[in-house]
């Protein structure tokens, strides 16, 4: 008796899911929603990205979190609330934390439950001192705060990673204005932001040699077949990333190499080929934009640490 109501939120889900992705699969051009890359497979394809020649992201974001994080802990101060958006294993949290006075808290907000409490874990066995309170959510949406972090001298949120590039303007806009409001008054935001730089170099990264991303790509493909139903043809797509100058963005799409029907549930959609699905966004900011874009959401930019070839920067933003 007990397990039929999660057995029908599951089936609900499962609707609501294919609802969102016929939604995309309608639209003019079709889309995918980058969720559908973070599958187990598709989140160690991600771990292998971040160590491809071509993606230069992680390791350089690393580079400047191990120059310069000494310095980023002093401009947040001691006692600190520090709120990670986003998963919570990675080197660069630990670099932080290594150098951070006394925080009060560290709040990792991830919505994979399983994901968030092995981090969390694992951080909170690292940092015995440290008090680790996970709390499982979609970011992207209100969610509750720890009670900790009243105490706390200082509320920072932490995105490394420059996902922030990720979300079209209006909705980076929207999660920075988020950030402002859980941060208060005397807060601050600390974020990984990538930076324009020559096509080739942008779309190499996005476009490695080994295949790697094109692989990342199609798994989309994958998870979809498994999830809802779907019978994708995951060999009947290329891989597809382009630097659209205009946009100061990649975008990556799956393009159909053939004429081809799909079917999700009881739907048929029909992709014509050489027809784009498109995948993800990463956009890729100038110090100036990156500001703009802080300030539309009620933020200065207080301080910018970069590498010395300006690939990549870590801004610690405050309240205007
Ligand atoms: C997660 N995010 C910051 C990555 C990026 O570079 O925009 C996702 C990615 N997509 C393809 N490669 C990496």
């Amino acid at each position: 008796m007990a397990k039929r109501p999660n057995l029908l939120a599951a089936a609900d889900r499962e609707d609501a899911l294919t609802t969102d992705v016929l939604e995309g699969l309608r639209k003019h051009p079709k889309e995918l929603s980058p969720v559908w890359f973070y599958d187990e497979a598709g989140s160690s394809l991600f771990d292998s990205i971040c160590e491809l020649p071509e993606y230069y992201i992680t390791r350089t974001e690393l580079e400047i979190m191990r120059l310069h994080a000494a310095e980023m802990a002093a401009a947040i101060g001691p006692e600190a609330a520090l709120i990670e958006l986003g998963s919570g294993t990675s080197l660069k949290t630990r670099l932080l934390l290594a150098q951070l006075d006394s925080p009060s808290v560290y709040v990792p907000v991830d919505i994979s439950r399983e994901h968030l409490l092995d981090a969390a874990g694992a951080i909170a066995r690292e940092y015995p001192d440290l008090r680790v309170a996970p709390v499982c959510a979609d970011f992207t949406a209100p969610f509750q705060l720890p009670p900790h972090v009243a105490s706390s001298r200082r509320r920072v949120v932490y995105f490394p990673g420059s996902t922030i590039g990720n979300f079209e303007a209006d909705k980076a806009r929207a999660l920075l204005a988020r950030m402002r409001q859980i941060v208060g008054r005397n807060g601050a935001a600390l974020i990984g932001a990538d930076l324009r730089k020559a096509r080739d170099v942008l779309e190499r990264a996005y476009d490695d040699r080994a295949g790697v991303t094109a692989e990342f790509n199609r798994n989309a493909l994958r998870h979809l077949n498994r999830k809802v139903g779907a019978d994708f043809d995951l060999d009947a797509f290329d891989h597809l990333a382009v630097w659209v100058e205009d946009m100061s963005r990649i975008e990556m799409h799956l393009v159909s190499k053939a004429d081809q029907r799909v079917h999700i549930g009881n739907e048929t959609v029909a992709i014509r080929r050489g027809e784009h699905l498109h995948t993800e966004y990463c956009h890729k900011y100038t110090l100036e934009s990156f500001a703009a874009l802080a300030a539309s959401a009620g933020f200065d930019v207080a301080r910018v640490w970069m590498d010395p070839d300006r690939k990549f920067s870590v801004q610690l933003l405050e309240p205007a």
